[in-house]
């Protein structure tokens, strides 16, 4: 009984590191902070997504997949400008995360795009999103909806 005992302890122990890291993740030695979307207009085909992915470790990542249940896929994409067209790229081959640095995900720049929406995201919603890494395996994270056309706040450190 000793095993069940313990994984009890650990399930206890998540539970109450619960409320005070709710926004984030860790996965081997990745961490993923403040996720979160925009809301979307309600026939919108797409949706961006955005984190930050902090390399603690001694060797590189790579994002190279994510999916959602709210979306048909969910795609890393980069925007450039090109000439004076800003367009949107997928990575092809994932997105990588140098050791000791942190990646941001933001508008503008790399984002999650999601796909094929099943249903508009909505203002104070949770999206669920799958980040899938090359060697840190894969993590559920949720992605904080918040108002069309808003940034959250600057995390306070
Ligand atoms: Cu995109």
């Amino acid at each position: 009984m000793i095993p069940l005992r313990t994984s009890l302890l650990v399930l206890v122990a998540a539970f109450l590191a619960g409320p005070a890291a709710a926004q984030d993740y860790r996965v081997g030695s990745l961490e993923i902070g403040r996720p979160w979307a925009r809301a979307t207009p309600p026939t919108a085909p797409t949706g961006g997504g955005f984190l930050t992915v902090t390399n603690k470790g001694t060797t590189p990542d790579k994002l190279i997949s994510a999916k959602s249940p709210v979306a048909e896929t969910v795609q890393i994409h980069e925007m450039k400008m090109e000439g004076n067209v800003m367009r949107m790229r997928e990575q092809g081959s994932g997105l990588e995360i140098p050791p000791g640095a942190t990646v941001t995900l933001a508008p503008g720049h790399f984002h999650l795009m999601m796909m094929g929406l099943k249903g508009p995201l909505k203002q104070g919603e949770k999206v669920p999103v799958t980040l899938v890494f090359e060697k840190a395996g894969s993590i559920d994270v949720e992605l904080a909806v918040v108002a069309m056309g808003a940034t959250p706040a600057p995390e306070h450190k």
